[in-house]
């Protein structure tokens, strides 16, 4: 058994012996001289699998995004995004910090954004006015609980984005699980998007690695700002061969981790001294409010061997992953039901 059943993050992942025997077997070169071979091959999948020309492994959905914001703007320029987007809470300010732009909120319900709202928002450059260059949009949303947007919704968003001039960054940090709950091919939601990211090491479980993917001439601006920010790698090849092993063996499993997810959200319901919207767990994310403190139930909850993390004062936040399965789902039940009795 397990130490931990590790609900914090579907990040927490250990590299399987499968993806351990492909890094160990890959062969490398020199990224940053534009010779490994392994890591061109990730690239150009990811790509075909996005429906893209040409994709750019960097470290991780953090940089993919900067990048993504800094190949569709200049110093000044507007970015609509979401308040509650990953971009904007959790990158450390980056947009404003390294790149200028100015960040323009919209508020979206349950993780979808409203196309007329955005439309509304966009702003033509004048004497006065930043205009608005990109929309980024985040899908699954993390915040909203790994709430999936669906294809209509990007289509609306994209039909304004080419009457209106403006770019669209997608953060699909885990846009495999939007596909898979969503029922919509990966190159649908990408063909909604000037650049989308994917990330490698969240519910694939790569050690690292996230691959941006766009048209030649955006990518190879991209490479440049990778370069600019310190991203580029040398034998990564390594960590490619990873994501080569990911796309092939581990997205249809993803499945897996959203129906547990189902479980213990299904389990939660029932607790006491907690509530929870099961309509947002449509993927691999379980958010739930408590009354007591957040931070008492992470303790509790961490003494019978189940992480989790609290995000606000009263907000828990679990994620499924692969190295969680049905027996640990069981384990996690029995400790949430022990902890709400508790702190009852
Ligand atoms: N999210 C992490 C935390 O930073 C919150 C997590 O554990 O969920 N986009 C989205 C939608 C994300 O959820 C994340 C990571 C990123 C981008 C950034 O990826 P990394 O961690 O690889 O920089």
């Amino acid at each position: 058994m397990n130490a931990w059943v590790d609900l914090r993050s579907d990040t927490v992942t250990q590299p399987t012996a499968g993806m351990r025997r492909a890094m160990a077997e890959a062969i490398v070169g020199d990224d940053v001289l534009g010779d490994d071979p392994t890591v061109a091959k990730l690239e150009e999948r990811a790509a075909a699998i996005m429906g893209k020309e040409a994709g750019l492994l960097v470290p991780s959905g953090t940089m993919s995004n900067i990048i993504g914001i800094a190949v569709h703007t200049r110093p000044g320029d507007e970015v609509l995004l979401d308040a509650d987007s990953h971009s904007m809470r959790y990158e450390a300010g980056a947009p404003a910090a390294l790149l200028g732009v100015m960040l323009r909120q919209f508020r979206s319900t349950c993780g979808v954004p409203s196309p007329d709202e955005i439309a509304e928002a966009i702003q033509t450059e004048s004497l006065h006015s930043p205009g608005t260059a990109l929309i980024v949009i985040e899908n699954t949303h993390n915040v909203s609980g790994g709430a999936v947007i669906p294809p209509a919704v990007h289509d609306a968003i994209w039909k304004t984005s080419r009457e209106r001039g403006v770019a669209i960054h997608l953060d699909g940090a885990r846009i495999f699980n939007a596909s898979i709950a969503g029922n919509t091919s990966v190159e649908q939601f990408a063909a909604r998007c000037d650049t989308i990211t994917f990330c490698l090491s969240k519910g694939l479980g790569c050690p690292a690695g996230s691959v941006l993917c766009g048209d030649r001439t955006t990518i190879e601006r991209a490479r440049r700002v990778r370069k600019r920010l310190g991203g580029g790698m040398r034998q990564s090849g390594v960590l490619a061969a990873a994501g080569l092993y990911a796309l092939e063996h581990n997205i249809e499993r993803l499945a897996d981790d959203h129906a547990r997810a189902a479980t213990l959200a299904a389990c939660i319901a029932e607790l006491p001294g907690v509530s929870i919207d099961l309509r947002s767990v449509q993927t691999n994310m379980v958010y739930f409010s408590t009354e007591a403190p957040a931070r008492r139930w992470v303790d509790a909850l961490q003494q019978k061997g189940v992480r989790c993390l609290a995000l606000g004062d009263n907000r828990i936040r679990l994620v499924t992953h692969m190295d969680v399965d049905n027996a640990g789902i069981e384990r996690a039940v029995r400790a949430l039901s022990s902890v709400a009795s508790d702190l009852a």
